[in-house]
C-alpha cells in the first residue's frame, strides 16, 4: 500500500511518559543523538518542510513528539546526549525514552540514527545495546552521508564494524537529506509494516 505521505498530522508533543494518548495505533519511533538530523529525516520522509522542527541550536526538545498518518503513529523520541543541560532533565529525557521503549505499545520498529561521520557516542552504543537485548527491532540509519566521500565513508563502514556490536548483522541504511539516498529505503520499510497492520486487522 503507498501511503500518503503529505498527510501525516503532528498529533502533540508530550513531555512526560504518563500523558501520551492511548496506544490505539502501530508505532514506529525515531531515536538518536540530538543534533543527528532526526527532524530532517521525519520531514524528508514526510515530503515536508516543517512537519518536524530543524534546529541549528541541538538539545531544545525534551518531549516526546507524536505525528499520525492512517494507523500509524510516528513517534519522534527526545534527542538524547545534549550535554548542556541539567542532570535532572537528563534524567527526564532518559525516562521518557526508556519509559516509552518498555512500555506494552506496539512498538512495530524503531528507526536508530547515528551521523555517519563519527565514532558512536556511548549513548548510542548504550541504545543500540538495549534495542538488541530487549529484542526490539530496529534499522541503522547513518546520516549525513552526503558528508562524506566515496574513501571516507568507506572507512567509517569499516570502523562501524568494530565500534558497534553485530553491525555486520543488523539492518543499516545511509542516509542523506541532500541527496535523498536512503528516503525510498524508509519509506518502503514503513509501507511493509503498514501492510502487515493491514492484513492482521483483517
Ligand atoms: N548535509 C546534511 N546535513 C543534515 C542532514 N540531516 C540533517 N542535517 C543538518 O543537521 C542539523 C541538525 O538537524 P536536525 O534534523 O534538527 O537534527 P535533530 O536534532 O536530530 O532533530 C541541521 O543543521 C540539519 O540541516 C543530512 O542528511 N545532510
Ligand atoms: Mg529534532
Amino acid at each position: 500500500m503507498k501511503l500518503n505521505y503529505n498527510k501525516a498530522e503532528f498529533t502533540a508533543a508530550y513531555g512526560k511518559f504518563s500523558q501520551l494518548p492511548p496506544p490505539e495505533r502501530i508505532e514506529i519511533a525515531f531515536a538518536g543523538h540530538s543534533n543527528v538530523g532526526k527532524s530532517t529525516l521525519i520531514n524528508k520522509i514526510f515530503n515536508r518542510k516543517n512537519l518536524a522542527r530543524v534546529s541549528s541550536v541541538p538539545g531544545k526538545t525534551a518531549t516526546i513528539n507524536f505525528y499520525g498518518l492512517e494507523n500509524i503513529y510516528f513517534v519522534d523520541l527526545p534527542g538524547y546526549g545534549y550535554a548542556k543541560v541539567a542532570k535532572s532533565e537528563k534524567e527526564r529525557w532518559a525516562d521518557l525514552i526508556e519509559g516509552y521503549l518498555s512500555s506494552d505499545r506496539d512498538i512495530r520498529l524503531v528507526f536508530m540514527l547515528v551521523d555517519s561521520r563519527h565514532a558512536p557516542t556511548k549513548d548510542d552504543v548504550q541504545m543500540i545495546n538495549y534495542l538488541i537485548d530487549t529484542e526490539m527491532p530496529f534499522v541503522l540509519v547513518l546520516t549525513k552521508i552526503d558528508k562524506l566521500s566515496k574513501s571516507e565513508r568507506e572507512k567509517r563502514m569499516e570502523a562501524f564494524r568494530t565500534e558497534i556490536s553485530c553491525f555486520d548483522d543488523m539492518h543499516v541504511i545511509p542516509f542523506s537529506s541532500q541527496t535523498f539516498e536512503g528516503v525510498e529505503e524508509l519509506r518502503q520499510i514503513i509501507e511493509d509494516i503498514a501492510d502487515d497492520d493491514e492484513e492482521t486487522d483483517e
